[in-house]
Formats: structure tokens, sequence, C-alpha cells
């Protein structure tokens, strides 16, 4: 039987703004059915985006959410975790919000390594606005902002969320949407800081601009840059630089996590319980 998404949508807000054949649209669906795979109740999860179409995320789905400012979802996840360690808390940016304007929230998001998922949405280019250079937009490429061809050298993301300190960190394209749902599986499984770069299309805002005529266009073009983790290590150093390896790229599950320490070691410390407070102590007080 095919799988029903209604229940987990807000069916109110269709149909979406997203452009015919956006990939936004199967990042969702495989979201929903990670969540659904895992047996999380709805009320058990809260989904904060920014903005940008990523950001429209959290209008669609029916679960707690937040739809935050511009490069702000990792700041306004990390308050709603620390309040509520108990929930899955999965935040949803595009290239723009998560590594530009809130390139600053992710670096510390993966360094503190707290409980939560950011599903980075790169699509290379920032889509809403139509088309201005993004950290991941390939250099030479089109662009409104550098009509001439973008200048700027990219942001590898997920080198950045390992160099930064996120203890998984996970690379898929939507190109394979029950690769992306085991990933993002995986991830919300994961205790700890999870960064998904999931690569996807703009056919209208970066692809018809840059040769790529169609969405199938844009979506060959990714298909061209990615290979699973294995192949892309056998591959000579030169010809690494433009690829990006799929898969698990970092898990490390030894790293302790922002809400243990938090609670264990500053609400511990100033209840003269240091290591002996349990998160269900303190919510009990609040
Ligand atoms: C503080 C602030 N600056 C700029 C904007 C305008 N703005 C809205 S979305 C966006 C970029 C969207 O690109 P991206 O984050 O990559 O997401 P996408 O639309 O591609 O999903 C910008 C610059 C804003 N809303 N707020």
């Amino acid at each position: 039987m095919a799988f029903n998404y209604d229940k987990y949508l807000r069916l109110e807000k269709m149909p979406t703004l997203w452009c015919w054949g956006c990939g936004d649209g199967v990042i969702l669906k495989a979201f929903i059915r990670a969540v659904d795979k895992l047996g999380i109740s709805r009320d058990d999860v809260c989904v904060v985006s920014g903005i940008g179409c990523s950001g429209r995320f959290s209008s669609y789905i029916d679960f707690n959410t937040v739809h935050t400012t511009h490069g702000r979802t990792v700041a306004f996840a990390t308050g709603v975790k620390l309040m509520h360690p108990d929930k899955y808390v999965v935040c949803v940016a595009g290239d723009g919000d998560g590594l530009a304007i809130g390139g600053n929230h992710t670096i510390h998001g993966c360094r503190r390594n707290i409980d939560m998922t950011l599903i980075l949405i790169n699509n290379f280019i920032y889509g809403l606005t139509n088309s201005q250079t993004s950290p991941t937009t390939p250099q030479g490429m089109w662009t409104v902002s550098q009509k001439s061809g973008n200048i700027d050298p990219t942001f590898n993301a997920t080198d950045l969320a390992i160099a930064s300190g996120a203890s998984f960190v996970a690379r898929e394209s939507m190109l394979d949407p029950k690769k992306l749902e085991k990933v993002i599986v995986k991830a919300l499984q994961h205790r700890g800081f999870s960064f998904l770069d999931v690569l996807s299309n703009c056919h209208i805002n970066l692809g018809r601009k840059n040769q790529m005529q169609s969405a199938m266009a844009n979506l060959e073009w990714i298909d061209s840059i990615t290979l699973p983790k294995k192949k892309w290590d056998a591959l000579p150093d030169d010809e690494k630089l433009n690829k990006f390896p799929t898969g698990v790229l970092k898990e490390d599950t030894e790293v302790r996590e922002y809400c243990d320490m938090y609670y264990d070691d500053v609400i511990g410390f100033h209840q003269g319980k240091r290591g002996k407070i349990t998160q269900d102590d303190f919510k009990k007080k609040i």
C-alpha cells in the first residue's frame, strides 16, 4: 500500500510554493517516512526552519514547528532542545541559511554537540530570492550577484561540520529517496549533533541559468558530482576535488552531548548535586 503522508501534513497549506520538480518535496517526504519508521510521535518532534524555500518545511509539516528568522535555525533549536531534552529537534536550513547568515550558529551547534539533526538543503544557490551566490555555489556558475561567474571559493559543508565537531556527519542527495530516508533515520537515532548535507536541485534559479535547462538536467549534474564514499576514497587526489562523497562520513558516539553536560555539570553544580541530577528532576522544577 502506498505510504499515506496526509496525517503528517498541514493539508490546508497545499499546494506548496515549491516549483514543479523541486527537490524540497522529496526531502520532506523522506523525512516524514523516517519519523514514521522510527515510530516517533509527532508530538515528540520539533522542526525549526529559517527563511528560504527550504524554510517552508515547517509550514507544511504537522509537527511542533518554529518558522524562525533567516539563519537562526540552530540558535532557536538550541533553546528548544535545552528546555525539552527528551524531544527530537530537527533544523532545516538552506545553504544560505545554514552556511552564510547562519554559518556561525551552525559551527557552534556542531562544536557543542547538542543533540539535534540539521538537514541542510544544499541547492547551491539562494533559491527563494532568485539566484544570489551562496557559500556552496560552484566557482564559475552564473548567479544574479555574480553575472560574470562566481569567483568565491566554495565551502565543503561536511568538512566544515566535521572540523567544527559535529559527531554525526553524512551526505546524500535527493536522487535516491530511499537512501536519504535511511540516513535521516540514522541521524535521528544518533545522540549528538547530526549534520546532513542533502544535495538538491534548483533548476529554476541555478540550473536553467547554467546550461541545465530542466530539472532532469540539474539532477544529472548532481549525479555527476556525487559518488559513494568508498569510491570517492579510491579516486586520485586531483579527481576528488570537485566530487562529493556520499554516505556516513563521521559517526562518533563517545563524545559527550551538550544537554547531558548542561544538566549534569551546570544545573547539578548549582544544586550541589553535580553528576546526580537527571533531566527529569530538572523538568519537574520548571
Ligand atoms: C536577515 C535577512 N536577510 C536576508 C533575507 C532575504 N532572504 C530570504 S531567503 C534568503 C536566501 C535563501 O537561500 P537559502 O538559504 O539557500 O534557501 P533556499 O531558498 O535556497 O532554500 C534571503 C537572502 C531575510 N529574509 N532576512
